[in-house]
């Protein structure tokens, strides 16, 4: 039986209270292991020993080592791409052909793509005259923030961390992870990794535990803490952001979504299907930028429902090393308790299921697992609670429209304002649309496309800031001006 235990000034440690709780195999709820429940005393450890360390030699080495050494990081990940994917599995459920593509290359991706993030910054620099005639400059300098709180959710666990992890220790920053309790074993494997390749202690540091009057609570209201980086729900969020105005520390926040995608009738309809089959079903629709609103220009909505009914009603269940497996269950059965009763709502709410709509047929090994269905819906309102809400789930409503206009009013009806899809031929039609969509990331003949240089984050209560390609410098820096009088 596997203990999951913290990672705190390079040791691996239980809790002082001796408190644990279970983690579960989403897909047949079978027990994996315990994982070490932190609290005040394992996160004021964890935080003391990231200022020590920022004290220490992390703060006074070079940026070209450090990115040296997250470079490191990156090898010896794929080196132990193999146990990293195990243990996302295990942890998830998810396929393992859809780990391996992405979430555990991604991994180590994020260190390369962010190693030298400090290095490729320049400084700015004003020159300002003065009355006297001998002028001043003004100097512009990053600096590390300090102690980064990183708080995590459970959907896409090593890669959400690592894209936070890698940016903030390349500024000179150390961290402190609260992974999400239902996915412990990448953070702690990540912990070895840190000492294998010499990131001095301190520098890493993962305390587990739940989110209210435990780790993440804690955590975020510690005053040792200069910045919160969260990734997660958008109640949680303004908690989050609560505790962090106790002595005004800086917060970035990637939240909820409720996504829309736009098909209009000049796509390639192909396309369309196998990109909304990806943004919709993909992880089981636990993806933040996943499209749970589909609008279907007129003359193509017939055909555009029955090929993607058809092809989500082809998903197969299984286990996550079963070659044959492209669908996997959802995090937890509070989880699948949550997804469940959107769809029996829906059909309250006078959806037509296309399909799905309950808990599918799996075979007797796996019926205490968190399944549910792929489900399509039609017919509901533009008010229903199945149409507003961020379900999470594998699961769309899809609607028709007449105008292009009419399509945008619909697309921007909602608090969130994460990410949008549109299926069009037309490039004047897709850069008309994606301007007047109010979100963060749109992407246009394709979903979720990534491009690490590029800044990544949501508008409205989807988040607040960006973070990816340069944009994590204001994040993870300080930017101190100097004026220097001549
Ligand atoms: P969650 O908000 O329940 O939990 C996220 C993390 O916050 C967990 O580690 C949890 O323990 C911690 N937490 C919970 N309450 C806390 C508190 N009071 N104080 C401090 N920490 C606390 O989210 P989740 O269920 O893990 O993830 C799913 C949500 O995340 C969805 O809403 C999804 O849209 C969102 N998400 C957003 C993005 C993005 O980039 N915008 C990416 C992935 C997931
Ligand atoms: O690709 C990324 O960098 C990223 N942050 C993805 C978020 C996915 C949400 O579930």
């Amino acid at each position: 039986m596997n203990t999951f235990q913290h990672f705190i000034d390079g040791r691996y440690l239980a809790s002082a209270s001796g408190n644990t709780f279970d983690n579960r195999d989403p897909v047949d709820h079978s027990l994996i292991g315990q994982i070490c429940e932190g609290g005040r005393e394992e996160v004021d450890a964890a935080v003391a020993a990231a200022r020590r360390a920022l004290a220490g030699p992390w703060g006074k080495m070079p940026a070209a080592e450090r990115a040296d050494l997250l470079r490191a990081v990156a090898q010896r990940m794929d080196a132990r791409a193999e146990d990293l994917l195990g243990a996302e599995c295990r942890d998830t459920g998810k396929p393992r052909r859809e780990a391996a593509a992405l979430d555990i290359p991604r991994g180590a991706g994020n260190f390369r793509a962010f190693a030298d993030l400090f290095l490729r910054h320049a400084d700015e620099v004003f020159h300002l005259d003065t009355a006297d005639g001998a002028g001043a400059i003004n100097l512009g300098q990053r600096r590390p923030k300090g102690v980064i709180a990183v708080i995590c959710p459970w959907n896409l666990p090593l890669l959400l961390m690592t894209f936070k992890v890698a940016p903030a220790l390349a500024c000179g920053n150390t961290v402190v992870v609260k992974p999400s309790e239902e996915t412990p074993a990448t953070a702690t494997l990540l912990g070895q990794i840190m000492n294998d390749c010499g990131v001095p202690p301190g520098v890493f540091n993962v305390v587990h535990g739940l989110g209210p009057d435990s780790a993440g609570e804690f955590l975020s209201s510690h005053a040792g803490i200069d910045a919160i980086t969260f990734t997660g729900e958008t109640r949680t969020g303004e908690v989050i952001m609560r505790a962090a105005s106790v002595g005004l520390r800086n917060v970035s926040m990637e939240c909820g979504g409720k996504n829309p995608a736009i098909v209009f009738a000049d796509c390639d309809l192909e396309q369309a299907v196998a990109g909304t089959m990806r943004s919709a079903f993909a992880n089981s629709g636990q993806v933040c930028l996943g499209t749970e609103r589909v609008y279907v220009e007129r003359p193509v909505f017939d055909e555009f429902v029955a090929r993607l009914t058809l092809a989500a009603s082809g998903l197969q269940c299984g286990r996550p090393d079963d070659p044959d497996t492209n669908f996997g269950p959802l995090i937890s059965l509070a989880h699948r308790d949550k997804v469940l009763s959107y769809y029996d709502l829906a059909r309250e709410e006078g959806a037509r299921v296309e399909c799905g709509g309950g808990v599918p047929y799996v075979p007797d090994d796996l019926k205490n697992g968190a399944w549910v269905e792929p489900t399509i819906w039609t017919g509901l309102a533009d008010d229903a609670r199945v149409v507003t809400e961020e379900i999470f789930g594998p699961c769309c409503h899809i609607r028709p429209f007449d105008d292009e206009a009419d399509v945008i009013a619909l697309a921007n009806d909602t608090r969130y304002g994460l990410a949008a899809a549109v299926w069009t031929r037309d490039v004047s039609r897709a850069l008309r649309v994606t301007a007047a969509l109010n979100v963060g990331l749109a992407w246009v003949n394709s979903w979720y496309l990534r491009d690490l240089r590029t800044a990544f984050g949501g508008a409205g209560q989807s988040g607040i800031g960006r973070e990816g390609g340069v944009h994590g410098l204001e994040f993870y820096t300080e930017l101190k001006n100097v004026c220097i009088k001549l």
